[in-house]
């Protein structure tokens, strides 16, 4: 089998990239390790990007989008008992868009399908080969268990943080930025209106807990716990009491439908490429989840990468893949600083001394209260302009 370019992953870098080549008449594979069914439930991201949406109407995605989106002008603070909002609106003109992530993700596939597009679901051992020569390849097991070979002129690697393309760069080619904190997120879906409008962001003597939503009927909730925790010790009775004991007053409740423990991390490797291989997303670089820019890095990459992919086979200029890696990388590192800056001022660190906590404090009233300090939160959370 042979392709323009083979795309490993079926998230939303490696479909919204599949769509954006197919829109400039470049073939695609898409191989995917997981069932469709799988990755159409899989609930992760929430929030949408000024720039993201914008992209995602041009290029005639976002129909579901803006009929059951939730368009948000703001987001709450919370500290000292007392919300603060932060009014994206007033402050930078922009709004961002509640939808679930697996909602562009459906809504890619049966764009990418209707399309013609072949999307191959449960692959396995998916092998990159001669990254560095013209002729790169890839070896896996298809759906049937039949062993099969793509041939590529490129590769682009959209398998997420424990995808294999990454790990089939030489290590010695690398430079990898790693920064663990010492709390996760445990987050649930739960069958209940939300109970405020926007997203609330709440720093608790207790540890962080975070409001947002899906629709008018399910609320996304989080709580900071400890990274050690398991599932297993947080029944539902207990975790109503904990958000209710961190945001002071009563939320919503409802059944929870759905649950899961996540890491914080951030995470880049430098470049974002080597030979005919480029890394995408989460492949490339994990932010924590409190600045909501995951998913939105991933749209802005495969936004550059799928221009620089035209230009080399199209016009046989490669100008714009050498500079694909520096130009993602400059987002990234805006956004692995706001993503940090956010999860600092509004975690309560293991063992943080009552300075930090003065500190942090400070941070908070100054970011509520300056409008100069508010519209640089709004900025980055609405999402910077794409270069
Ligand atoms: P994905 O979505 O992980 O997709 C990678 C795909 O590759 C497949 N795969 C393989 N396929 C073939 N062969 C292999 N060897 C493979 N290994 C893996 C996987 O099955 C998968 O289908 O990466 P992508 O496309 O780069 O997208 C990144 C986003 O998923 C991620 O950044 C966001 O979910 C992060 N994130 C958020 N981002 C936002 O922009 N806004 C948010 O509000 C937001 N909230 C969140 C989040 C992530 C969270 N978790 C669970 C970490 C909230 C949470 C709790
Ligand atoms: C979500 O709705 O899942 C969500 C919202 C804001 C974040 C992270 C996740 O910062």
């Amino acid at each position: 089998m042979r392709t323009q370019v083979a795309i490993v992953g079926a998230g939303p870098a490696g479909l919204l990239l599949s769509h954006l080549l197919w829109l400039e008449g470049i073939d695609s594979v898409v191989l995917e390790a997981r069932s469709r069914e799988y990755v159409e439930a899989r609930v992760r991201a929430g929030v949408v990007e000024h720039p993201s949406v914008e992209l995602l109407r041009e290029v005639g995605l976002a129909d579901r989008l803006d009929r059951e989106g939730l368009r948000h002008q703001g987001v709450i603070l919370r500290f000292d008992d007392a919300d603060h909002r932060i009014d994206f609106h007033a402050l930078t003109g922009k709004q961002i868009t509640v939808y679930g992530q697996q909602e562009i993700v459906k809504d890619l596939i049966a764009a990418r399908l209707s399309a013609g597009a072949d999307i191959q679901f449960e692959v396995s051992d998916v092998a990159l080969h001669d990254l560095a020569s013209d002729l790169p390849r890839i070896t896996y097991r298809d759906a049937n268990g039949v062993n099969q070979t793509l041939e590529a002129d490129l590769i682009a690697g959209c398998d997420g943080f424990h995808g294999v393309s990454r790990s089939s760069i030489p290590d010695s080619v690398l430079k990898t930025y790693d920064h663990v904190y010492p709390f996760a997120w445990l987050g649930i879906l739960a069958k209940a209106a939300p109970s405020n409008e926007e997203l609330i962001y709440c720093n608790s003597p207790r540890g962080f807990a975070l409001h947002s939503m899906r629709s008018p009927e399910l609320t996304r909730l989080y709580l900071q716990v400890d990274p050690h925790d398991v599932i297993a010790d947080w029944p539902d009775s207990r975790i109503w009491d904990e958000l209710n004991a961190r945001f002071g007053f009563g939320l919503n409740e409802g059944p929870v439908v759905e649950r899961l423990l996540a890491p914080m991390r951030s995470f880049v490797v430098e470049p974002m490429r080597h030979g005919r291989l480029f890394l995408a997303g989460d492949s490339a670089h994990i932010v924590p989840a409190t600045g909501a820019k995951g998913m939105n890095l991933a749209i802005a990459d495969v936004r550059v990468l799928s221009r620089a992919f035209k230009a080399l086979l199209q016009d046989r200029d490669s100008s714009l893949l050498e500079s694909y890696s520096d130009t993602c990388l400059r987002r990234v590192w805006r956004a692995e600083h706001f993503s940090y800056f956010m999860t600092t001022m509004l975690h309560r660190a293991p063992g943080a001394d009552p300075f930090q906590q003065r500190l942090q404090l400070s941070q908070l009233r100054y970011t509520a209260t300056s409008t100069a300090a508010a519209t640089s939160l709004a900025e980055n959370y609405v999402g910077l302009p794409f270069a």
